[in-house]
Formats: C-alpha cells, structure tokens, sequence
C-alpha cells in the first residue's frame, strides 16, 4: 500500500459542503482515508483578489497507480461543478495530489511531488498537522523543516465548523 496525501481546496459556494462531499466521494471511488488534518481557511494565493480558501488535507492508502488516482480525482471534480476558466480561478473543489508515496513523477499531466507545495502555508499548515516528519523524496528535508524556512505569509488559520 501507498501513503497517498491529496490537498483539498474550495472557494465557491458552500466550501464546507463541497470538501465533505469530496472526501464521501474519494473514499467510495478511491481508497479509505486514514488521516484528515483540520480544515483551514486560507487567503487565496497567486491570485489575491479571489474569495478565502477552505483547505484540507488528507491520508490515503492505497495501490492504485497514480494516473488511475488522477483519472479518479478529476471525475469527482466534475461531479462537484468544478469548471476549469481561467489559471487560479475560484473553484468548488480542486484536488491535488502532494505525495505518492516516495515517487517522484514527472509527466505531461501529473508531476509529484506538487511542484508548488513547499512555497505555500496553505498547504505545509495542514500537512504538517499530520506528517510532520515526512520527507519531501527531492528536497529531501522534512514537512517541518521545510515549513520553518517558508516565506509565504498569506494568512492560514484554523476553520472552526
Ligand atoms: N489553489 C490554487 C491557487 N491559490 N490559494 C489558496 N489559499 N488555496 C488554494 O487551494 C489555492 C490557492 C490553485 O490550485
Ligand atoms: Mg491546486
Ligand atoms: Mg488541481
């Protein structure tokens, strides 16, 4: 079994509904999530005119292959109205896939790690909520220590429900 840990992110309509709905969905389409970190609420990056996040991030086990993992995500987003518009335009769902275990891939459609995740609080906040000591498998430092050497300061904070 592969640790898989996705990041769920939501800021359109009911976010809180949207990112509950995808975890029923992933757990029926995709794998038992073992862990769940808190759900956040997030100042939007990259495009700072945007409404806040909601994000999450959870633990799957599973041995599916990553792009089957991928085909899968991106039906669910369907299913949840997501519609692609513009780069970093607001979304009810977005689905991402931070780790695939140790792997590192590099495809046309799917690189992993996230090329992004260790440049931004509103994803190292609730992955190093529940797997702090992991270790990035190309940076090769740990969820914490790459989180004490970020320089994003966009606001993240505990989303009380
Ligand atoms: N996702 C983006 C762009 N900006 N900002 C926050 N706070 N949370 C996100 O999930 C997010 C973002 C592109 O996927
Ligand atoms: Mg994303
Ligand atoms: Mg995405």
């Amino acid at each position: 079994m592969i640790d898989v840990f996705l990041l769920l992110g939501s800021n359109l309509g009911d976010r809180h509904l949207f990112m509950q709905q995808a975890i029923k969905l992933i757990e029926n389409d995709i794998a038992p999530v073992i862990k769940t970190s808190s759900v956040y609420e997030t100042q939007s990056w990259g495009k700072t005119d945007a409404p806040d996040y909601l994000n999450q991030v959870i633990l799957l086990q599973t041995s599916l292959p990553a792009q089957i993992i991928l085909q899968k995500i991106l039906a669910i987003e369907i299913v949840l109205g997501r519609k692609r518009e513009e780069k970093w335009g607001s979304r009810t769902i977005d689905i991402d896939i931070l780790f695939y275990g140790d792997a590192v891939i590099n495809e046309d459609n799917l690189q992993i790690p996230h090329p992004e995740l260790h440049n931004r609080r509103f994803t190292l906040e609730p992955l190093a909520e529940i797997a702090p000591a992991f270790i990035h498998p190309v940076i090769n430092k740990s969820i914490l220590g790459i989180k004490s050497e970020l320089k994003d300061n966009l606001i993240v904070k505990k989303f009380y429900f």
